[in-house]
């Protein structure tokens, strides 16, 4: 995409060297692609796992949205990559726990409330819990709809457990044991990307902060989403490990702290970012995406709760640490920061999103209003049909 991480990443030695030197236990590492069948094979045959956490596939709905190749691509990646896992735990470690990260967008913003995976339903008089349904908003999420369907499946046939994570928008740079008030040795560094594609909401608004961006909300911002920092998703990772399900047991956590809209969120990295002494402007920008930006969104999330999950800081202080992290790779992030408007649009056109106040860029600190007056309006972002005026 053009992209880079905003902090620099060490070498696959160099991390695995510091790992070990700061946790003192030496990881494995064994390269390779999922969605090679002999591949994972070899890998359980070698390991005989007692739980896989797969974090392995393509986590990015604009890049599955771009073109046929793109879409096709991410779902073979994603789909091929599950089924060898279910079948080499079949196979090779049946007891083991598959802990498999879906996504809360797997869901999308139905007009309900949305339970943790399954709900009781009664149709002409008669009852059953069936799983929720899912109405994804990208093909990236759907290749996700796809893989629950299929772990589902594969716990009633093959007698597997399973927990899929239907993980909110992850954000920050801190993300080891103590991490959330250390920050972790620039060695451990994981990637933290802002480009279009492979940047989330809260990581790029922070990149646009340190380099004097505009933060981009797409369309009203008044989408909303569920959302952890970085450290609390591996906390949670690590609950869901200790905690198996039963032999034949596929459960479905909602994994993510509070919701916020989008604008909610950017005026919060607006606030941090000024006590910072930085000059964040937040403006709205055409809505690349056709998804819904008025909508109920009210999702459970006990199952971790229950586990003992808790959220172990409030969101601006993990942006402060985050900003912390990024200031001295100003540069770094400048250096790409023509990535940061988005030209991935869902109707498969490419054309970079303009400014939704028509000017270049320069506008006031603090959010325009829109400038149509239809609020609340579906997909309004690709409706204004608003000007390419004020693209970098
Ligand atoms: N958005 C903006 N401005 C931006 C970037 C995004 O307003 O500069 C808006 C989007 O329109 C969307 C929301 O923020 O309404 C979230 O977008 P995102 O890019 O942060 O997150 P998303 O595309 O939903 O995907 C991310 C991860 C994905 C994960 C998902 C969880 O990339 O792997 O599955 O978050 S969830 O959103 O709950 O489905």
């Amino acid at each position: 995409m053009g992209g880079r991480s905003a902090l620099p990443v060490a070498s696959i030695k160099e991390r695995l060297d510091t790992f070990e030197s700061v946790y003192g236990a030496r990881l494995h590492l064994v390269q390779g692609d999922l969605t090679d069948k002999d591949v994972v094979y070899r890998l359980f045959e070698e390991v005989r796992p007692e739980a896989i956490v797969h974090l392995g596939e393509c986590p990015s709905a604009p890049y599955s949205m771009i073109d046929a190749d793109h879409a096709i691509w991410v779902q073979r990646n994603n789909i091929e990559g599950t089924m060898n896992v279910l079948y080499a735990m079949r196979d090779l470690a049946p007891e083991s726990h598959l802990v498999k990260l879906g996504t809360m967008g797997e869901y999308g913003t139905p007009n309900l409330d949305i339970p943790e995976g399954f709900f009781e339903v009664e149709y002409r008089g008669r009852r059953d819990r069936l799983p929720f349904p899912r109405q994804a908003g990208s093909w990236y999420h759907w290749s996700k709809v796809h893989d629950s369907n299929n772990v589902m499946f594969a716990c009633r046939i093959f007698g597997l457990r399973a927990t899929d994570v239907m993980q909110g928008v992850v954000y920050g740079t801190r993300f080891f044991g103590n991490a959330a008030d250390h920050p972790a040795d620039p060695a451990l560094h994981t990637r933290l990307d802002f480009d279009q594609a492979f940047g989330t909401a809260l990581n790029r608004f922070s990149c646009q902060s340190v380099i004097g961006e505009p933060l981009t909300l797409f369309g009203l911002g008044n989408q909303r989403r569920g959302f952890l920092p970085i450290c609390d998703s591996m906390q949670c990772l690590a609950l869901a490990v200790d905690n198996p399900p039963q032999a034949g047991d596929y459960r479905v956590f909602n994994q993510f702290e509070e919701t916020y809209t989008i604008s909610e969120l950017a005026a919060k990295v607006a606030t941090v970012a000024s006590e910072m002494g930085l000059d964040p402007r937040i403006r709205r920008i055409e809505n690349p995406r056709k998804e819904m930006e008025e909508h109920h969104y009210n999702p459970d999330h006990d199952h971790l709760l229950a586990l003992g999950y808790q959220p172990t800081r409030d969101m601006e202080s993990e942006l402060r640490a985050m900003l912390e992290d990024l200031l001295p790779h100003h540069d770094r992030i400048a250096a790409r920061r023509e990535v940061l408007l988005p030209d991935i649009r869902w109707d498969g056109s490419r054309r970079k999103s303009g400014f939704l106040d028509g000017s270049n860029g320069t506008g006031d600190a603090g959010i325009e209003d829109p400038p149509f007056g239809e609020r609340g309006k579906r997909d309004a972002g690709a409706e204004a049909g608003v000007s390419n005026s004020g693209i970098h």
